[in-house]
């Protein structure tokens, strides 16, 4: 009788937190161009060994901006975008750390502690939206102005421009 009523708050308790976790949920297909594919040691694909991601499917993860002076511009601009940490999350990242790459094929290792500065994928600079002629579709961006420590050459190496790929190992 007691395990019969119980039972029910057992099972909630056993599902719960992945249940709630959105990695859970599967990934959908791109229905758009995909501008950002993610590999290496992830939960969640949607193509062989990838989790392939449109501007939609990004978007949908959450928002993030702020305001910062960059290498690129001192004046400060408005960034916003998708949390880089709402997108590893969703496709359940587990690593040490990112090697990210653009267009141009730069590429880049970024600690997964970096992610306490909380980096976004900006889309858009100052209300326009980045086409790849500045620096998009995708650009890694830390706030800058708001810890003095990423005043460094080291954060600038990782702000990524033109991000298309991100490896997690
Ligand atoms: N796609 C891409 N992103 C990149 C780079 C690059 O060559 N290609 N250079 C990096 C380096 S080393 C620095 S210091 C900053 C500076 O960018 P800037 O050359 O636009 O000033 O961008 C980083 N992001
Ligand atoms: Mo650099």
């Amino acid at each position: 009788m007691m395990l019969r009523l119980l039972a029910p708050f057992l099972l909630i308790a056993l599902m719960g937190p992945a249940s709630l976790s959105r990695a859970a949920e599967p990934l959908p297909q791109p229905r758009g161009g995909v501008i950002l594919t993610i590999s290496g040691q992830i939960e969640q694909t949607n193509a062989p060994g990838q989790a392939r991601f449109d501007r939609e499917m990004l978007q949908s993860l959450g928002k993030a901006s702020f305001v910062t002076g960059s290498e690129v511009s001192e004046t400060p601009q408005l960034f916003e975008g998708v949390p880089l940490r709402a997108v590893l999350d969703r496709v359940g990242a587990r690593g040490r750390s990112i090697r990210a790459s653009a267009l141009n094929d730069y590429e880049v290792s970024i600690p997964l502690e970096d992610l306490r500065f909380e980096p976004i994928l900006a889309m858009s600079v100052d209300g326009r939206v980045l086409t790849m002629r500045d620096k998009g579709p995708l650009w890694i961006v830390y706030p800058r102005d708001a810890h003095e420590v990423l005043r460094d050459v080291r954060y600038y190496a990782r702000s990524v421009w033109q991000l298309n790929r991100l490896h997690v190992e």
